[in-house]
């Protein structure tokens, strides 16, 4: 019974050390872009995955909207993750849950996402 205790207070420490390492890349993070404005049209769902060229997705230079529901995500201007980089995150968009109705809420511009990958970078 003691060392059932023990065990479980150990495993219960090992899940709060993971849960500190948020901001690397996690395999099960997920976004998806929409063609629309207010997550409308078409929509591109990406999970578990970077995506250097979203035109093998059919789905370059599209992006209006987007919801990210887990995980931090990189945007960028050009395949090959180069070009204007534009940061986004389940906790942001203009009501902190990882909505993002428009492209300008990230700052960025309308049909320009051609790359994407998990985790922030410059
Ligand atoms: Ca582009």
């Amino acid at each position: 019974m003691k060392n059932a205790i023990k065990i479980a207070g150990v495993l219960g420490w090992l899940l709060l050390l993971a849960g500190c390492g948020t901001v690397r890349p996690n395999p099960d993070w997920r976004i998806v872009l929409y063609d629309g404005e207010n997550f409308t049209g078409k929509q591109c769902v990406i999970e578990s995955k970077d995506v250097p060229n979203l035109s093998d997705w059919q789905y370059n230079d599209m992006t209006t909207s987007l919801i990210v529901y887990k995980g931090n995500w990189t945007l960028y201007e050009h395949n090959g993750y180069q070009g204007l980089a534009w940061q986004v995150s389940d906790k942001g968009g203009p009501t902190g849950n990882g909505k993002y109705p428009t492209f300008k809420e990230w700052n960025g511009a309308n049909n320009a996402i051609s790359s994407v990958r998990r985790g922030f970078y410059p």
